[in-house]
């Protein structure tokens, strides 16, 4: 749980692969630094890769968020679905095409597992579109908590035809 005092660092998974997923992926990024209770973001590189899950849908594009913020894992979770219901997103296969993904993927150093969400984000290790725009924007030294290190993560984690991809 964030104290209101002192920001927590978490870092936010961007996916799209329906309706102009560039664009998708820059909106959210408006939506959620305007979002009361979040400063300081860093938006990694985008990029293109191959779905995982269902293969019959189209190439989705990835980044990673890292912000600051006061607000609690649940108010973050709550505020990035709303976001992610203003861009039309309409839940329905599992893994299944989508305008906009949300994941909370790091939140400082907690773990939670709570019925509706759980921290660090349970499939992050084994996803290349995750592991990949994160090492550009994290720490070298970043801990996954509960984990390895992202370095051994990564080390571990083929690129999968992961590419960046012009903005
Ligand atoms: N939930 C639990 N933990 C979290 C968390 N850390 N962050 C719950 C966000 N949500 C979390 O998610 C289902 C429920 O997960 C939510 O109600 C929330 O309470 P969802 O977004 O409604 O459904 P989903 O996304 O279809 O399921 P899931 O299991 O979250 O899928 P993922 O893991 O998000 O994967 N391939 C590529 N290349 N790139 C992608 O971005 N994304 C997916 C979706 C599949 N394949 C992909 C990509
Ligand atoms: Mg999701």
């Amino acid at each position: 749980m964030s104290d209101s005092q002192t920001p927590v660092e978490a870092y936010i998974g961007l996916g799209s692969n329906l309706d102009n997923p560039v664009a998708n992926l820059h909106s959210a990024y408006q939506a959620i630094c305007a979002l009361e209770g979040v400063t300081s973001p860093v938006l990694s590189p985008l990029y293109g890769s191959k779905p995982v899950g269902p293969q019959d849908q189209p190439d989705y594009v990835n980044a990673v968020l890292r912000i600051n913020t006061s607000l609690s894992a649940q108010q973050l979770l709550s505020e990035l679905q709303q976001i992610e219901n203003a861009h039309g997103r309409v839940r329905n296969i599992r893994w299944g095409a989508r305008t906009l993904d949300l994941d909370i993927l790091l939140f400082g150093k907690a773990i939670i597992n709570d019925a509706n969400l759980i921290v660090p984000h349970i499939e992050m290790a084994n996803r290349g579109f995750v592991l990949y725009p994160l090492a550009d924007i994290a720490p070298s030294d970043l801990q996954i908590p509960g984990q390895n290190s992202l370095a051994q993560l990564l080390a571990a984690c083929p690129a999968d035809g992961l590419h960046r991809i012009a903005e």
